[in-house]
């Protein structure tokens, strides 16, 4: 039985202290903010002990192991003083890892995209037959899911944070799809240490254990060839790099990539898939590849391929009115997902964008910027850096201040054949909760305006 610390009672705070308990530990639970009340009910139904608004030095010092939120960064006080007393701290992910008996795991990570691959996956796996859970830095909690439910699979979308936090796990299948900078506040605006978070995907792993990696990546690559002695079956995707491995692969050739893992492939024409773009053929093959290795048949993941859908928020069509489409790309809060967004446009576009800045560098938006978009609408508090970048590049720049104004702007700029694009390239939190109400009141301003 072990003294152990959760610090943060959020999902996955409260996942990890039910864990915890089922398992016998001395577990007690502090958050320096407020518990919502569904965790607190839950923490109370275990009988765990919780503290909120405030950490008490004293006893998290007593701790024999601390299982930290993701949120919590750092440099946070309690983090510090727990490193100089040289208490463990590990997230969620390597606490509950622990405890899956012998199910097996694909782990996704990447800058972008994480979200996206981890469903597809999910769905192939689902529509498979097999046992299988979706957790990570989506849904549900995984700690929670290991500590009450049975499954065969995990498919864990990880962030860097929960990466930071893990040293003994090993993901049996673990796909990085990009390596772009983002959280580089997090990371002592140090793109190296934020790669170096993100290469964690690989540790442990062994000869029979799967890595699926973007080739057309060249910080991958450049990962990979620092570490000769990889031993894992190589499994590389690309759409521009020539790629072939013995153990399999996966390239784009025209509209169609063929996925090949030992003997077994399968070949999609991405014509034929919901979701569209570039970016999206590299999540479609990266799911491709997981799957395969996961034993799953090839007619199953071309079908499953096929019937998925976007994901809210993702290059989310939310309806066409006089022949304009509306399409909420909520989740683009950084330039490379907004790159991947542009090149998808084959209309001309009103983009809007903008929002809290994260030290972006927008020159890689250029080039589509001036070759799709006719007018620039920023949304923000701020809006004086996405104007002066992109003065001279579009045509029409509107600076406004609320979801209202901008919308209304971009209703008059835009004629029959465009598209309205929010693709922010920004974080939401100037003018809202977060980027899924973002999201979901431009939705709903289509629905009741547009
Ligand atoms: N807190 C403290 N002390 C502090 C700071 C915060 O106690 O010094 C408390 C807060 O009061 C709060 C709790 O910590 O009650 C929140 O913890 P958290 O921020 O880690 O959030 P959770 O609700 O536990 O959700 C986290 C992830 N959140 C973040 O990484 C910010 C979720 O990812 C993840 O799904 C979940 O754990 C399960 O593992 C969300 C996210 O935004 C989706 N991720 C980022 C992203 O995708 O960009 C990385
Ligand atoms: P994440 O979970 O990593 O944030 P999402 O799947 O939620 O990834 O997508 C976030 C944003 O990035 C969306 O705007 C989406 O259109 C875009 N995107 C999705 N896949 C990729 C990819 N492979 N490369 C770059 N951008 C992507």
């Amino acid at each position: 039985m072990k003294n152990i610390v959760v610090l943060g009672g959020g999902i996955s705070g409260y996942g990890s202290a039910v864990l915890a308990k089922k398992k016998g530990h001395r577990v007690f639970l502090s958050d320096a903010g407020r518990v919502a009340e569904r965790y607190a009910t839950v923490l109370d139904e275990w009988q765990i002990e919780w503290e909120q608004g405030g950490h008490t030095m004293e006893r998290i010092l007593e701790a024999d192991l601390v299982i930290k939120s993701p949120g919590i960064p750092e440099k946070a006080e309690v983090v510090k003083r727990l490193r100089e007393k040289g208490v463990p701290i590990i997230s969620e992910m390597e606490f509950a890892a622990k405890y899956m008996g012998k199910a097996r795991t694909i782990c996704i990570t990447g800058s972008n995209g994480k979200t996206t691959t981890t469903s597809l996956i999910y769905k192939i796996m689902c529509d498979a037959g097999l046992n299988v859970a979706l957790g990570g830095n989506i849904g549900e909690s995984f700690a929670y899911q290991v500590a009450t439910e049975e499954y065969d699979w995990y498919v864990l979308e990880l962030s860097s944070f929960q990466l930071d936090g893990m040293y003994d796990f090993r993901a049996d299948v673990g796909v990085l799809m990009n390596i772009t900078p983002d959280h580089l506040d997090r990371y002592d605006y140090s793109f190296q240490n934020y790669v170096d978070s993100k290469m964690r995907i690989v540790q442990n792993q062994h000869s029979r254990s799967c890595f699926v990696y973007s080739a057309d990546d060249e910080v991958i690559m450049a990962e990979i060839e620092k570490r000769p002695d990889m031993r894992q079956r190589l499994l590389p995707f690309a759409a521009k790099t020539a790629v072939a491995s013995g153990a399999g692969d996966s390239f784009l050739a025209g509209d169609e990539f063929t996925a090949r893992v030992g003997k077994k492939e399968v070949t999609i024409d991405t014509k034929k898939m919901q979701i569209r773009g570039l970016h999206n053929a590299y999540n479609a093959m990266a799911a491709a590849l997981a799957t395969l290795a996961a034993g799953v048949e090839p007619e199953q993941i071309a079908r499953s391929i096929y019937e998925f859908s976007p994901v809210e928020h993702r290059l989310e069509p939310a309806g066409e009115r006089d022949g304009v489409l509306w399409i909420n790309d909520s989740k683009a809060t950084n330039v490379d997902s907004v790159w991947y967004a542009l090149e998808s446009m084959t209309r001309p576009t009103v983009w809007i964008a903008g929002g809290t800045d994260k030290g972006n560098d927008y020159e890689p938006l250029k080039g589509f910027a001036r070759e799709k978009v006719k007018a620039l609408i920023c949304m923000g508090l701020d809006n004086e850096k996405l104007q002066r970048e992109f003065e001279g590049v579009v045509p029409r720049i509107i600076s406004t201040s609320s979801l209202d104004e901008a919308m209304r702007a971009a209703k008059a700029e835009a004629v029959e054949g465009d598209v309205v694009l929010l693709s922010p390239a920004c974080a939401s939190f100037d003018l809202f909760k977060n980027y899924e109400q973002r999201g979901k009141l431009f939705k709903q301003w289509v629905e009741e305006n547009a």
